[in-house]
């Protein structure tokens, strides 16, 4: 008999293009341990509306997200790819446990001061809940890791928090989950400032390389990235944006980041940049035509999608259902 593997959750929203950063702070994990997993990915579309969107944006960056899961290799015999509105169960099961989450929890949360203080009064409750829909997400499937970058640690912790709470209370419910955070690649900073993330949500698309973008646009943000007078590049956390473009260096070309940052030492920035523009657009082009073959091909990435959903609804019912069970709501005869 093969033995059962231990099950891991992850999701990313359609809030726009992945980058660099969701590659190797998230998908890359995913792709280099799926085979010890059985694993579950979705799109979290319900998080993604809880900022201002446009909704045939947010169609059109959901299918393409779900695309780029299959085109990074993630690989079906391991993997359920799904969309998360598609299993109702994750909405269920946020209500249940928004009954049972302090508002002082989810008010102290590092996303929702940042978030709320740049949609100022217009803060919907979306926000203020989205890490409850989390922990929903990651509890309905029981799993025992997490595999997320480093910027989503506090997610982790508050959804261990909130099961805690709950299996105290109504008896043992959900398996607490560990989260997976890879040190490499953790937290893939901004082209355009080195002390901040790389993120979707940056006004500037030259603060972030697209998994999707053309090798001239490649080729213009890198040449335009922010640098430092410093002649020879080092890892050095006083220098953020040389720190930065190494270690993206060093996992696109598969190379010990102490060797890379040994091969740049004496360089200047004018012969490490086309280097990087090649190695980066070697990197994403078969990722490219990949995806390109899984979104043009009639059928395909919904037929997919179908059949994760199916499985994904079967397991999140089993808790859904022992969840609303423990907390002594009548089912229906
Ligand atoms: N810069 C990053 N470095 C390493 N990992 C990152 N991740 C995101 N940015 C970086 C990881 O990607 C996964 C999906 O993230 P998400 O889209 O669900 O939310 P996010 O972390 O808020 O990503 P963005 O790009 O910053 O989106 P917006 O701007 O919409 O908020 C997670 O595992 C995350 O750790």
């Amino acid at each position: 008999m093969t033995p059962v593997k231990p099950r891991t959750l992850s999701g990313i929203q359609p809030t726009g293009q992945l980058h660099l950063g969701n590659y190797l702070g998230a998908m890359r994990n995913w792709v280099a341990q799926q085979e010890k997993y059985d694993n579950y990915f979705c799109v979290v579309d319900l998080h993604a509306i809880t900022i201002p969107h446009d909704p045939q944006q947010l169609r059109a960056a959901t299918r393409a997200v779900a695309a780029l899961y299959l085109a990074c290799g993630i690989d079906l015999t391991h993997a359920t790819i799904f969309i998360q509105s598609h299993i109702p169960a994750h909405s269920q099961l946020t209500w249940l446990l928004m009954t049972q989450t302090p508002l002082n929890w989810l008010e102290a949360m590092t996303q929702f001061k940042e978030k709320s203080l740049r949609q100022g009064e217009n803060v919907g409750a979306g926000l203020l809940n989205y890490p409850v829909l989390m922990a929903a997400d990651i509890l309905l499937y029981q799993p025992h890791a997490v595999p997320v970058g480093a910027d989503q640690k506090e997610h982790i912790e508050i959804t261990r928090d909130i099961a805690r709470r709950f299996n105290s209370l109504y008896g043992e419910t959900f398996r607490l989950p560990e989260p997976l955070i890879q040190k490499e690649g953790a937290r893939i900073m901004s082209l355009t400032d080195g002390t901040k993330k790389m993120s979707k949500s940056d006004e500037s698309d030259l603060s972030r390389i697209n998994l999707l973008d053309a090798p001239d646009e490649i080729q213009k943000k890198i040449k335009k990235a922010k640098t430092d007078p410093i002649r020879g590049l080092t890892l050095d956390p006083k220098r953020p944006e040389s720190t930065n473009l190494l270690t993206i260096y060093a996992l696109l070309t598969s190379q010990a980041l102490e060797s890379v940052a040994q091969e740049f030492a004496i360089s200047g920035w004018g012969q490490f940049k086309p280097k990087l523009t090649d190695a980066t657009i070697a990197f994403l082009e078969p990722m490219q035509e990949r995806y390109r073959h899984f979104t043009t091909e009639p059928g395909y990435l919904e037929a997919i999608l179908k059949q994760g959903a199916e499985k994904a609804h079967a397991l999140a019912h089993e808790t859904l259902y022992q969840a609303s069970t423990n907390l002594g709501l009548l089912l229906p005869p």
